[in-house]
């Protein structure tokens, strides 16, 4: 059964959902619990560097937090062989408790399924045949059920089913047609030669009694075979009834579950039909258990413990039907609800693994070499590298705290390096560079249009400047703007450099603080296309 926690962050996970989802595991495992961290989707180039430089493997993506067949307590399945005698599933049913056993062909795969109403189907269907079904029986089968020996066998053996128990003499006897047919009878070897002389297939001694060297030898000339057995004729003719082999009984239509569907779903699809028990097959086709309506009843959900958010727009799907046993966040309060007290710490601060890091201390833990390595991150990605109006005196310290524990020596530089990973520029087309986010505005008369990137390397951005500078010129021409500028924003916030074209040109370069030409030049102090630049633009372009 599945005991596990799933640490898991927002949809669309950055960063810091994805290194809160590890660390955040990894504290609660060094606190005795079994926790695996998740996602909900692809990682983005930022995230898979720091994945890559700490040596983590990307965490296990879940999309829906419903439990699956898998992960809940189902029976042990009660297997049976299709030759076994009804008699054998019988006992087989009494020993396990199990009243529906898989039955299993000659090459170990399911078959059939037998329950009790179908051992029990000459008793209560008015169509069984029991001469029908005991004509299948085997000479092996119905020796074991009687609990005899066989001391006579002929090459092949095939009755009509019909069994009699002899209790008449000579005469009398021959008006019963015992051709082809189960004698069932104790001593007196005139008796036997006659039930062999009327041409019976099968001669069952019971008590155990002697026969004598002339029937076998007769019985042998006839093809008739014989069986010994200890027990009396009463038990005999009780339970030889039952020889013929599950396979002429069982249930042939299976249905079956998959141990990858969910629970619910699988209780849905139960209602369609009355069988008992169910057959979970894994991805290899294996039996790993026997589900019924039970156990969809009565199931442990899955645990989950949230970071990195608590909105439920934000939560994986379906977690209405999980349990929520944490939520770690530096976001306001969302809506997800619980119907027990949880582990619960939101608090305000630049990055959710800066509570994740307090917490190991907290617990009289220290995070490893990897997992400051991960936490570090996370803070620097969501604080742009402790810049953004969110970060707070607490984040840097945990930053210098984990970035010694990480080996990391100069901080600058690897926020630099990983800020850097999801903005290379080098192998983009002009045009994709341009349209990674481009927004199109309209003041007065005027219509123009503003894209931004974020780069790490200036050298990166010289590369490609020549060849977008002309796409730049054509597509502002094509799309008859008045202005297209784009920003190439420092992924360190230490300013942008601009490349602009159209009859506007000039406004922008009166706005911006260093001119390189009519069509580009840098300013230090704006890297917000929406606080910074917007609101220049338009007060001017209202004025002229
Ligand atoms: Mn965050």
């Amino acid at each position: 059964m599945n005991n596990y926690i799933y640490v898991i962050g927002h949809k669309h996970p950055d960063s810091d959902s994805i290194c809160a989802a590890i660390t955040y595991a990894d504290l609660l495992c060094h606190l005795g619990k079994n926790a695996v961290a998740c996602r909900q989707g692809p990682l983005n180039d930022e995230t898979k560097y720091i994945l890559k430089r700490f040596n983590q493997e990307n965490p296990l993506l879940l999309t829906d937090a419903r439990a699956m067949l898998k992960d809940i307590q189902l029976d042990e399945p009660t297997f049976i062989k299709a030759d076994e005698t009804v008699h054998h599933a019988w006992h087989v049913m009494l020993q396990t408790q199990n009243r529906s056993l898989f039955v299993m062909d000659d090459a170990d795969q399911l078959c059939g399924i037998c329950t009790t109403s179908n051992l029990a189907k000459v008793r209560i269907h008015p169509d069984a045949d029991l001469e029908q079904l005991m004509s299948t029986a085997s000479l092996d089968n119905i020796a074991r059920t009687v609990g005899g020996i066989i001391v006579t066998k002929p090459e092949s053996f095939h009755s009509n089913g019909t069994i009699h128990v002899i209790t008449l003499d000579g005469k009398e006897m021959q008006s019963f047609h015992l051709k082809h047919g189960i004698c069932i009878l104790s001593s007196d070897s005139d008796k036997q030669r006659m039930c062999i002389d009327a041409g019976a297939k099968l001669l069952v001694i019971t008590c155990g009694q002697f026969v004598d060297q002339g029937v076998l030898e007769y019985a042998k000339d006839k093809k008739c075979a014989i069986i010994k057995t200890d027990f009396d004729t009463m038990h005999t003719a009780r339970t030889i009834t039952e020889s013929y082999s599950v396979e002429e009984v069982m249930t042939k239509h299976i249905i079956s579950f998959r141990d990858d569907e969910f629970v619910d779903d699988v209780a849905v699809k139960m209602n369609n039909s009355r069988v008992r028990s169910y057959p979970v097959i894994d991805v290899d086709g294996k039996i790993i258990g026997a589900v019924s309506r039970y156990h969809t009843r009565n199931y442990r959900r899955r645990q989950f413990a949230l970071v990195d958010h608590s909105a439920m727009n934000q939560t994986i799907n379906h977690l209405d039907q999980a349990e929520v046993v944490a939520i770690v966040d530096h976001h306001h309060i969302g809506d997800v609800q619980t119907d027990a007290p949880i582990e619960y710490r939101n608090h305000r601060c630049g990055s959710t693994c800066t509570i994740v890091s307090t917490l190991y201390q907290e617990n009289g833990l220290l995070p490893n070499a990897e997992m400051s390595g991960l936490l570090l991150s996370a803070i620097l990605s969501d604080t742009l590298n402790l810049k953004s109006a969110t970060t707070t005196d607490e984040d840097k310290l945990t930053v210098s705290w984990l970035a010694e524990r990480a080996g990391i020596r100069n901080v600058d530089d690897y926020a630099r390096d990983m800020l850097g990973a999801s903005v290379a520029l080098t192998d983009a087309a002009p045009h994709d560079i341009l349209n990674r986010d481009l927004k199109t505005y309209e003041i007065g008369k005027y219509r123009f249009a503003i894209g931004q990137t974020n780069y790490s390397h200036m050298e990166e951005v010289q590369k490609i400047l020549p060849n977008f500078r002309k796409n730049l010129e054509k597509e502002q021409a094509d799309n008859k703007l008045d202005l297209m500028v784009m920003l190439f924003t420092d992924v360190m916030g230490e300013g942008s450099l601009f490349v602009y074209y159209g009859p506007l040109s000039y406004v922008l370069t009166d706005l911006i603080q260093t001119k390189f030409d009519d069509h580009s030049g840098f300013d230090p102090n704006i890297i917000s296309r929406k606080q910074q630049l917007m609101p220049k633009l338009s007060e001017i372009l209202k004025n002229i």
